[in-house]
């Protein structure tokens, strides 16, 4: 995902289809539709090591939640995060190569229709990635769209925040992706994957996990066809 391309697309929906959001003001068009998105929901672990029960995710490997400012190579308050975000974030865990936390969500009702007409919705999925200084350990996103017979019509992921991408600082990083959602599609799934490079605590940091849909209308300055080109090139 090319930045320059997220902040004009982001810039084209708030000129053309956030604008008809008080004739569509309904919460499902624009709110996030994950469980427990930030980490907030649950216990931290009191000091990283311990892996924690995660409300709202599937969790495998040592998955876990630790709080901003735990003593230890976790990222401070101080540290490069978002400004939303909150006091826990999820971490890879102690001793894992891999871990993951999972979360499926049955598309609201209210949005079939929307989702099947002539001009659909697009989504856009966003979250925040990082980990830790110099160590290479690192967080990927997937997400799956899924039809009413659980068949894949879509799929896409946020890549991992790279150590140069992070100038070796303990930080979380804003990534996003977006693309239109298929007709048909009733279910979508997100996998978080935290896999550890260095080191034996798995050292990869994600927070404030995001999927929202959005309507496409044609609004008076909503140009589809400009939409749909945006798309094709990306
Ligand atoms: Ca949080
Ligand atoms: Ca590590």
């Amino acid at each position: 995902m090319k930045r320059k391309s997220a902040v004009f697309f982001v810039s084209l929906c708030a000129a053309c289809c956030f604008a008809i959001t008080p004739a569509r003001g309904n919460w499902f068009f624009y709110q996030n539709l994950l469980n427990n998105p930030g980490a907030e929901d649950g216990l931290a672990s009191p000091d990283g090591m311990t892996i924690v029960f995660i409300p709202g995710w599937t969790a495998t490997g040592a998955a876990t939640v630790v709080a901003y400012g735990t003593p230890g190579d976790f990222p401070a308050v101080t540290d490069p995060i978002p400004h939303d975000a909150g006091e826990q974030f999820f971490a890879g865990g102690p001793d894992a190569t891999v871990s993951t936390i999972f979360q499926a969500i049955d598309v609201p009702s209210e949005l079939w229709q929307f989702i099947d007409s002539s001009l659909g919705m697009i989504y856009i999925m966003n979250a925040y990635l990082g980990g830790f200084g110099s160590d290479a350990d690192f967080v990927s996103i997937a997400l799956s769209l899924k039809n009413a017979s659980g068949d894949a019509v879509e799929t896409n992921a946020i890549a991992p925040v790279t150590v140069a991408d992070r100038d070796s600082l303990t930080a979380l990083l804003p990534r996003l992706v977006h693309g239109f959602v298929p007709k048909g599609t009733r279910r979508m799934e997100v996998t978080v994957v935290f896999t550890r490079v260095d080191g034996s605590y798995n050292n990869a940091y994600v927070d404030n996990v995001e999927v929202r849909f959005h309507p496409l209308d044609n609004a008076p300055g909503c140009s589809w066809g400009k939409l749909k080109a945006l798309f094709k090139n990306r």
